[in-house]
């Protein structure tokens, strides 16, 4: 240490500075990130909110709607939209990043948190990944930590207003934090698998995980 080092840290405001670091002083415990950061590497903002799926949008009458919870469950279940309807309802704002580039902030989601579904109907200790169906044929793979995590949400509405059909009404899955081609339209089953098994993208091209902030985007990057 250099003597003007010496005087540095052993001057009065140093050492107080020192002391708040410790002490953690003026720490908010509020997170406030800069919009750069907010917006993961290479996407861009929109203001409206872009269609994207395999071209086929299947009308689903809430009488013939169902959820199928099946694999590695102790007692597979069947939910009625009337008994889907019957489970917790949450809301949960979030933001959604989509592998073509766009991202949509603040979406205000209400439904069911894969949380609480995961309590209704919890899968067996050996299951480490979900398998989602759609009623279009469409698959998806996910971690069952990522299918879990504390903002996805098997949702029925966006912004109040129930979610049309072209955007997965009557209920779709939303996982923020990973790219939205994990985020199941028009869900029909959720499987627990043991090990990771690739959906459609996954199978096409596209990361098995999809972590925006990872860059995750496809498969071998
Ligand atoms: N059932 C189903 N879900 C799907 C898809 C699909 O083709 N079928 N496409 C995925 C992709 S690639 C994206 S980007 C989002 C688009 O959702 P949006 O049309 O509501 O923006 O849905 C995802 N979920
Ligand atoms: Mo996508």
């Amino acid at each position: 240490m250099t003597t003007d080092d010496q005087d540095m840290t052993d001057s009065k405001l140093t050492r107080s500075k020192r002391r708040w670091a410790e002490e953690g002083k003026f720490l908010t415990g509020r997170i406030s990130r800069p919009e750069a950061e907010r917006l993961p590497p290479g996407q861009h903002l929109v203001k409206n909110w872009p269609v994207l799926d395999l071209g086929q949008q299947p009308e689903i009458r809430p009488d013939s709607w169902r959820l199928d919870i099946r694999g590695l469950v102790d007692s597979p279940v069947t939910l009625s939209w009337k008994s889907f309807l019957a489970l917790d309802q949450s809301e949960s704002r979030s933001d959604i990043h989509c592998v073509t580039t766009w991202s949509r902030y603040d979406n205000d989601w209400r439904g069911v948190l894969t949380r609480d579904l995961l309590d209704a109907a919890p899968p067996k200790a050996e299951a480490t990944h979900v398998m989602l169906t759609s009623y279009d044929g469409y698959t998806t793979n996910l971690p069952l930590e990522d299918f879990a995590s504390e903002d996805a949400i098997l949702a029925t509405h966006w912004q109040g207003e129930p979610i049309t059909t072209e955007h997965g009404g009557p209920m779709r899955l939303v996982v923020p934090h990973l790219y939205f081609w994990k985020s199941a339209k028009w869900l029909n089953r959720i499987e627990y698998i043991a090990g990771d098994k690739a959906g459609f993208w996954e199978r096409n091209g596209y990361h098995m995980r999809g972590d925006p902030w990872r860059e995750e985007r496809y498969s071998d990057d």
